[in-house]
């Protein structure tokens, strides 16, 4: 059961929207989010005149003109990126940078990516190996230089030895810097969250920061005559700057990240390349495609190569160069992604059973023998949800001793603050530690597990001495300074792209069931027609997974003729060319 809590405005921003000229329902939309009225004139259709110089990035020229000096040496350039989308995205847009747009010969363009089963995240030590030993001991020549994309900022120790042996690691990264700072070995460090940093927007995708170096990259190989000054620039790899981003979960809220998104979504609807017309096919999709899409249908399926298979594979989908063949790739990824679901599902029964009754704890960690390290996030986010804390999901590594997790959380609760607190409180306990706000992932002794918990429970404790329990928070309750729900849904679109940090609206209304039937196979999930007790409007609703099991249909309380409460998003939906307004309902309850 949820508690319901409605959101509070930030007066300052309700005042700064309403004066802008938006609808009520906007102006709850906009202040229930911003703390700040700034943006409140470039949310609607932010253009990408809003995003920062790179050139106020910390290090971002140094990297540059480091990168620029070894294409222009015709050296053998790696990328190291991490296996997520975010990742996969940045190594994409870097190898296209370097090949496409400054003419570095494929051969010398090599991308690494650690394996997430035996390597693990990030530069590691198993991967480190690979390189000084030679690329799964082919000949390939070693790379001269080694760009990092979405990674490095906690992997000093292996930047170390990949600097002894000559290779010198240039680090672009927007996870958290360590407690022991950035990593000193690097040529140098761009990352956004470094103290000495200046560039305002700090919610950036670790794709955007390779973006960003990367166009530094082109005006420095202008400046050389290494390239011609016509040669464009590199707005058209927004497409996969957007989808790293919505991925990533990084916040929507930031304007950057906002023209970035809008941007990005165009070009994917208009094709432009075969990896987006592909999807199209492989989905059947009838309407232009949403961040929701990016975040729910692209994402998973690019995240599936790495937690099941291989990493690469979602590489090949993206750059593929005709439909055809990006189509056969995408046909691999998802056939991983229902694999990954089904574990996923499991693992899931497991967790459940395995949740402790305590309702003091501030948090939940949780391992099993039987868990899979592809999908823990996963399972933390679904945990999360059904508990209201922070949970961190443990599960095996092939050195038996040790565990690797994954953490997610809710809102009010910082996991880059939580795990600095216990680094602090015990020293060493994690092998391995990085991530930020949302999420993160860290190493442990097995036997250490039972002292973790308690260590995660006080850290939560520190940042909130609130019982923590699952909840729906709601913008407003429906009321009659709203428009129709049509042209609600109309005035909610104009405020896209909807994200973590612009979470889609969600209100609660009083209704009159009309109409009420199971459907699916297993029926679980509920289709009404309501009645809007405020306008005596008629509307569709659906409520996905209602029910745990189909035979709950005759115990379900709620049928045509009563009164109730809805918590709903506004939405449509395209069937068979025909598009209706379908509330999804997120609770019900007794008026
Ligand atoms: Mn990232």
């Amino acid at each position: 059961m949820n508690t319901i809590v409605l959101k509070k405005p930030y007066e300052n921003v309700r005042n700064a929207a309403l004066s802008f000229g938006l609808t009520p329902l906007q102006v709850s939309i906009v202040a229930n989010r911003l703390d700040s009225s700034s943006s409140v004139p470039h949310l609607k259709n932010t253009p990408l005149s809003v995003i920062e110089n790179p050139v106020n990035l910390f290090n971002a020229k140094k990297a540059a003109e480091k990168i620029a000096l070894h294409i222009r040496l015709g050296d053998v350039i790696g990328l190291w990126t991490d296996y997520d989308v975010d990742g996969i995205t940045s190594g994409t847009v870097m190898l296209k940078s370097l090949i496409d747009y400054f003419g570095h010969p494929p051969e010398k363009t090599l991308h690494i990516m650690g394996n997430r089963h035996t390597e693990g995240y990030g530069v590691s030590e198993p991967a480190v190996k690979r390189i000084i030993h030679g690329i799964d001991n082919n000949d390939i020549v070693k790379p001269d230089v080694i760009i990092t994309a979405d990674c490095g900022s906690s992997d000093e120790d292996r930047i170390m030895q990949l600097k002894n042996i000559n290779i010198d690691v240039i680090v672009t990264d927007h996870h958290a810097i360590p407690v022991s700072g950035v990593p000193m070995s690097a040529y140098t460090v761009v990352n956004p969250q470094q103290s000495l940093c200046n560039y305002q927007d700090k919610t950036i995708a670790g794709v955007t920061v390779a973006w960003l170096v990367m166009s530094l990259v082109r005006n420095e190989l202008i400046r050389h005559k290494h390239i011609p000054a016509s040669t464009p620039k590199l707005g058209a790899l927004l497409d996969y700057v957007c989808l790293g981003t919505v991925a990533d979960a990084v916040s929507i809220g930031s304007l950057t990240n906002r023209a970035i998104v809008n941007k990005g979504l165009d070009l994917i609807n208009n094709k432009s390349r075969p990896c987006w017309s592909a999807m199209q096919l492989l989905l059947s999709q009838e309407v232009l495609f949403t961040e929701m899409d990016l975040g729910f249908k692209f994402g998973p399926r690019i995240n599936a190569s790495s937690r099941m298979a291989d990493p690469y594979q979602a590489i090949r989908y993206l750059c593929a160069e005709t439909i055809d063949v990006s189509l056969t790739h995408l046909k691999v990824l998802d056939q991983n992604n229902i694999d990954r679901r089904s574990v996923e599902k499991e693992m899931l029964i497991v967790a459940r059973e395995l949740l402790p009754n305590s309702q003091t704890d501030k948090a939940v960690v949780i391992f099993d023998d039987s868990f899979f390290h592809g999908v823990q996030g996963i399972v933390a986010s679904r945990i999360v949800e059904q508990t209201g804390k922070p949970t961190v999901i443990f599960s095996p590594t092939e050195d038996e001793n040790v565990v690797t997790g994954s953490g997610r959380t809710i809102e009010e609760i910082n996991l880059e603050v939580a795990f600095k607190w216990i680094e602090i409180q015990s020293p060493g306990i994690h092998i391995k530690v990085g991530g930020h706000h949302g999420a993160y992932g860290c190493a442990v002794h097995k036997k250490d597990i039972p002292a973790y918990r308690e260590l995660l429970s006080q850290a939560v404790k520190q940042q909130t001495s609130k019982a923590l329990v699952p909840t729906l928070k709601v913008d407003a309750l429906w009321n009659s300074s709203f428009d129709t729900f049509e042209q609600s849904l109309v005035e909610i679109q104009e405020l896209t792209p909807y994200g973590r940090g612009f979470e889609s609206p969600v209100f609660q209304g009083a209704f009159t069931i009309t109409e009420r039937r199971f459907i699916g196979t297993p029926a679980v999930h509920a289709k009404f027609t309501l009645m809007d007790d405020v306008s005596g409007e008629l509307v569709d609703g659906i409520f996905f997974n209602l029910l745990k099991n189909e035979r709950d249909c005759n115990v379900y309380p709620y049928k045509k003729g009563d009164q109730i409460k809805a918590v709903f998003e506004i939405s449509d939906n395209t069937f068979k060319g025909k598009t209706t307004i379908q509330l999804l309902i997120r609770d019900i309850s007794a008026e």
